[in-house]
């Protein structure tokens, strides 16, 4: 599943993720095969990742620019929310985890999951082969309009799922239960997590 845009990905974001402090971090990336670039979780600090039960040694951060410096795709879906079609754009999850150093053939032959974790509390698990099947996109612009926090945004972990044999029978609205929107925290782990 490596592709060619990989490597220069993975520089390219790490170059930018950089933290001067001038950038909120939008998205936090731990487990196994994650190359961090952020020291352990600091209950006094990390609050809500505390407060949502987790913890980590180390960890990958970015903010919106190394986000936005990644290779962009685009997805052309109906949402649920206003059963209209919208054009969304952002990176792949395959893409931003390869910027965060996972070696995706390897994840996938050790079976790993993954957890896609939104603020509001939510979260959703699911075999990383499933989850890269899926192409989500991390999306963070609907239509051209960048997605708001406080609304799906900044990130909102979005499929087609159209193409998606196991959706094909379920009803339009509940197509979408896996599209984590407010996505904050990404856990690589070897075996499914607790829910
Ligand atoms: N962050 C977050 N994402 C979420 C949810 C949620 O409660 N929080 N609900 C899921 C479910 S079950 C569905 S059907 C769709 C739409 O739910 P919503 O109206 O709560 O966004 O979003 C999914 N993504
Ligand atoms: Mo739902």
């Amino acid at each position: 599943m490596a592709d060619a845009h990989a490597a220069p990905s993975r520089q390219q974001a790490a170059a930018r993720c950089t933290f001067d402090g001038l950038q909120p971090v939008l998205l936090t990336i731990s487990g196994l095969g994650i190359q961090p670039n952020r020291s352990a979780l600091d209950p006094k600090r990390d609050i809500m990742l505390a407060a949502q039960g987790y913890q980590f040694d180390a960890a990958w951060a970015c903010g919106r620019d190394a986000i936005n410096s990644l290779a962009q795709s685009t997805l052309s879906s109906r949402i649920e929310y206003d059963e209209q079609t919208h054009g969304l754009r952002g990176p792949l999850l395959e893409t931003v985890l390869q910027a965060a150093g996972l070696d995706i053939a390897k994840a996938l032959a050790e079976h790993h999951w993954i957890t896609l974790q939104g603020i509001d509390g939510y979260r959703v698990q699911m075999p990383l082969a499933q989850a890269l099947r899926w192409r989500y996109l991390l999306t963070t612009q609907m239509d051209e309009q960048a997605l708001p926090l406080g609304g799906l945004g900044p990130l909102w972990a979005m499929y087609d799922p159209q193409p998606l044999n196991e959706l094909a029978d379920l009803p339009e609205k509940k197509r979408f239960a896996q599209a984590v929107w407010g996505l904050y925290y990404i856990q690589i782990s070897g075996d499914q997590p607790k829910a």
